[in-house]
């Protein structure tokens, strides 16, 4: 049952070994209706204890599956439910100045607590660390010379840590490493296709994260990392037809617990649009998500 509650809204309200939290022994049998959302939410990230989750914290953007956007160069996001869907838009203290080509969100300094990042025409990347009750600390440049590359920022391979990811226009993969502020070194592990986009998500049946890119043809690719946070020098076809979307990203978690999802948005209309893609890398059926983000900088 304990395995399972969290499909019917229920959680095991004092789990073993958290006693000194909860001030209570462990109780087997307890179990707690909080509701299918917040369920699964706790599932995915882990999260064993209410105590954890209602700790005080109150950041701009909640978790790694919120959705994160500018217009005309103001801050918002909403709430990912775990079951497929966003709670309602809210505004957020964020200004992103209007030569912002790209922005992420990741937990950067691994504090628990997202971050943004943005890539500026000039080739720097601002970091802005988030904060715990909300709102974002001052922009620091973290990286230099990344005009005209394709930047992704989440796990790479079997990392358990955020990294940056850049490709350059020519299809050279590189990763980046960090600590909790400037780039302090980058390497290249692979060649890819030219590409037009590019994120991070498991595309070969195992639980490392992999490299896809869309390619200037419009043609999806899964590039499989290897056991030395290398790509395999191996790439398969995911799909074609993908000139016609633009911000995509993969969202661990956002139909439940265990479950990846491709996230695009259409520049003709402005809707933002949602497939499954199963670990090995297969998409599901297409599902509108939100309107209305035509003129929107959707964070990755
Ligand atoms: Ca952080
Ligand atoms: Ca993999």
């Amino acid at each position: 049952m304990a395995a399972n509650a969290w499909r019917y809204g229920l959680i095991l309200r004092y789990p073993q070994g958290t006693e000194s939290i909860t001030g209570y022994m462990y109780e087997p049998w307890h179990f707690r209706y909080v509701g299918p959302s917040l369920a699964a939410e706790l599932k995915t990230r882990s999260i064993t204890l209410l105590e954890r989750y209602y700790d005080g914290r109150n950041p701009s953007v909640t978790t790694d599956a919120s959705l994160a956007y500018a217009i005309a160069g103001q801050g918002a996001t909403r709430n990912a439910t775990f079951r497929g869907g966003y709670r309602g838009a809210r505004s957020i203290p964020l200004g992103v100045p209007s030569d912002v080509v790209a922005a992420f969100t990741a937990d950067w300094d691994v504090d628990g607590l997202q971050d943004v990042l943005m890539q500026r025409r000039d080739g720097t990347l601002v970091l802005r660390l988030g904060r715990r009750g909300g709102g974002f600390g001052g922009g620091v440049v973290v990286a230099r010379g990344l005009t005209g590359r394709q930047l992704t920022v989440g796990r790479w391979a079997s990392e358990g840590r955020d990294r940056l990811i850049s490709v350059s226009s020519t299809g050279t993969v590189y990763r980046h490493t960090h600590s909790t502020g400037p780039v302090t070194g980058s390497t290249v592990i692979g060649r890819v296709a030219a590409p037009r986009e590019v994120f991070l998500a498991r595309l070969d049946g195992n639980s490392s994260m992999d490299l896809g890119i869309v390619d200037r043809n419009g043609t999806l690719r899964a590039y499989p990392s290897s056991s030395t946070r290398t790509l395999t020098g191996t790439s398969r076809v995911m799909a074609t037809g993908w000139n016609s979307s633009t911000a995509l990203h993969v969202v661990q978690g956002f139909d439940g617990p265990g479950t990846q999802t491709l996230l695009a948005r259409r520049p003709s209309n402005g809707l933002l649009h949602a497939r499954t893609l199963s670990s090995t890398g297969t998409l599901g059926a297409e599902r509108g998500l939100v309107q209305g983000l035509a003129s929107a900088l959707i964070f990755r």
